[in-house]
């Protein structure tokens, strides 16, 4: 059987550890090709490759459906390390060639084996600008096509440390894919460290939701740093909220440091166990051991495998944007989910003085600011016309990738600029936005963009014509959106959030006066015919033009009502938003005639309320 039907069918057993099966090997130095490689186990491949095909033979014999390729760090940024970063490429293509052979040996009709083409973490944190997005994807790039052309049948990015790093090599993987014309399973899994998040402090969720719209992603799972026990909970939440197979590779239990060295305790039974209670309970479907685990674990879990049945899993996935740190849904209750207006060059004096400043320190500040008055989200955008936007973008979003707890808003009419926000941010972000101004001209550069690097995205009710009016008109952009979104560009309606945008009610323009209600209305009608889809307003359009007072009342009225048509998300000035009941009576009047188009007539709302 095919082995991507396979990965969704059965239960498949990994090999267990590479490198501490290589250790109680005592090899020396000469073994390594001299005292200046000794450590480098991918060097082994070829300086003695008999001790590699032991591991693998002993993990084939002990029963492993699937047997990973020596070559955790054959990228060319880890081999560099030890002056080899030149056989990048070969040795990645000889150790997966090496495997292959043997896995071919022991494959038998009944029990196909399978390589697994090892891809590390690096020794570089991209999100702690250790290295660039684009150099971290070419030399995964050049290490995936050795682990490719050497005959892998799949490809796992493991022991993963930082999200931005997965999504290197998941740009490195679409790349490949499209220019080998090949599709192969990828698996990718994730560390969780014991104080309970990944290196860089994500917690489990947020890896999720920023693995997860990956649709070439075969399995999402975790690995090493602790035994299956300091897992269990983590296990538990991608087994409730991921609609992908779950992948588990635990250590043989917390290392305890003796003399120097790394021990490991849980025995073969134990792992047993606990891996029992992962698939029988929870609905783990890929197993294995990580460093600590013999021949005797995976023995344990291959004679497991053949009689237990997973768990059947109910998933309750949220569709979601994360930061580095945390996921926060694109609904919740009480609605709305805030975002943070102020990191915006054209929308407020403060922060556009420190973009032209430089000041990227301060303006990356403002946005922590919002955070602590509530934002749930930050819409950030730094266009200024005769700068380089490109470059301002770089400096901020380096910035608030790891400063701000919250998902970040792209917000920029320019492609590259949205492109470089996407490189350096590590979570997964909503793109702000397109619309049908130029037909399909938009979408066919920015959707590409968002598939490639997982994120959602804001549609404005706008076409040829310009902004639509009426409730009708902004209903029928948001469905002429949807179907090319989702059948040309493979799009979900989960990561589609409608903006049915208003004009300012403060111009007392007679042609104006329905904006708010239409635009109200038009919310109504996109959740009522398309529930996955999501809605956000920019609140604070609605009253451009009058004075501050006005506008805070204003904007609080409008946000009720459109809270009431079912809005999802609101673009405002958190800290400025009041409460209806908050509101002076005669104010919250005046604004609701106005919103609702129901005043006689008044010169300016401004003098009354101010
Ligand atoms: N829809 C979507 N995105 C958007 C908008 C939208 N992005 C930009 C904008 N509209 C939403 N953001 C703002 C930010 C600030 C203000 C209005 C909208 C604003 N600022 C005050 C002013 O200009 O008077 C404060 C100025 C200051 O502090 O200096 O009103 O609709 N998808």
């Amino acid at each position: 059987m095919e082995l991507s039907k396979l990965l969704h069918e059965r239960v498949l057993v990994f090999d267990g550890a590479t490198g501490t099966n290589l250790q109680r090997q005592d090899l020396t130095p000469d073994d390594f090709g001299g005292e200046n490689l000794a450590g480098c186990n991918e060097y082994l491949t070829r300086s003695k490759p008999e001790a590699v095909e032991k591991v693998h033979i002993d993990f084939l014999t002990a029963g492993a459906d699937i047997i990973e390729t020596n070559t955790f760090g054959t990228s060319s940024i880890v081999l560099a390390e030890y002056g080899l970063e030149a056989i990048a490429y070969d040795l990645s293509k000889e150790s997966a060639a090496l495997a292959k052979r043997l896995a071919m040996q022991f494959s038998t009709k009944e029990k196909p084996r399978f390589v697994a083409g090892s891809i590390g973490p690096t020794t570089k944190l991209p999100s702690l600008l250790h290295i660039g997005f684009d150099a971290m994807r070419d030399s995964y790039y050049e290490q995936m096509n050795g682990l490719v052309d050497g005959g892998s049948d799949l490809l796992i990015i493991e022991t993963c440390q930082d999200l931005l790093q997965i999504k290197a090599a998941l740009a490195a993987v679409q790349d490949l894919f499209r220019d080998k014309r090949i599709k192969l399973p990828v698996i990718t899994s994730v560390t969780i460290e014991t104080m309970g998040t990944m290196l860089m402090g994500t917690e489990i969720g947020a890896a999720l939701t920023a693995l997860e719209p990956y649709d070439f992603i075969t399995s999402i799972g975790m690995n090493c740093a602790t035994g299956p026990k300091e897992m269990e909970e983590n296990v538990m939440y991608l087994t409730q909220n991921s609609p992908k197979p779950v992948f588990c590779m635990p250590n043989a239990g917390l290392p305890e440091n003796v003399g120097g060295v790394a021990h490991y305790h849980l025995s073969p039974q134990e792992l047993e166990k606990w891996m029992s209670h992962f698939v029988g309970d929870l609905g783990v479907s890929i197993i294995g051991g990580c460093c600590g685990t013999t021949e005797e674990h995976i023995a344990r879990l291959a004679q497991l495998a053949t009689h237990i049945t997973p768990k059947e899993r109910s998933i309750s996935w949220t569709p979601s944007a994360a930061s580095i740190y945390s996921s926060v849904p694109f609904h919740i209750d009480p609605s709305p989910v805030i975002v943070g207006e102020r990191c915006n060059t054209n929308g407020s004096r403060k922060f556009k003085d420190l973009i032209l400043e430089e000041n990227y320190d301060a303006a990356a500040q403002m946005g922590r600011e919002q955070t602590k008055e509530g934002a749930h989200m930050l819409d950030v955008c730094v266009a200024y016309v005769g700068r380089d936007e490109v470059r301002d973008m770089h400096e901020i979003m380096k910035r608030l990738n790891t400063q701000i707890s919250v998902p970040i808003v792209i917000d920029s009419t320019e492609y590259p600029v949205i492109e470089e926000a996407l490189k350096l941010y590590a979570g997964r972000a909503i793109v702000n936005s397109i619309n049908m101004e130029d037909g399909e001209e938009r979408m066919a550069h920015v959707l590409p963009l968002c598939k490639k690097y997982g994120a959602a995205v804001i549609a404005l009710t706008i076409d040829e014509d310009g902004m639509a009016k009426t409730r009708e008109k902004k209903l029928e952009i948001a469905e002429r959106i949807i179907d090319i979104s989702v059948n040309k560009y493979g799009m979900r309606e989960e990561d589609l959030i409608f903006d049915t945008l208003t004009f300012t009610l403060g111009s007392g323009d007679q042609e104006f006066r329905k904006a708010g209600i239409e635009t109200i209305e038009a919310i109504r009608m996109i959740k009522e015919r398309h529930p996955k889809c999501r809605t956000i307003l920019g609140v604070s359009n609605i009253s451009f033009g009058l004075n501050p007072h006005s506008r805070h009342v204003l904007n609080s009225v409008f946000l009720h009502y459109a809270i009431e048509a079912g809005l999802d998300l609101a673009i405002v000035h958190g800290a400025k938003i009041m409460p209806l009941h908050k509101i002076d009576e005669k104010g919250r009047e005046l604004a609701t005639k106005i919103i609702f188009d129901e005043r006689v007539y008044e010169p300016a709302f401004a003098a009354e309320t101010a």
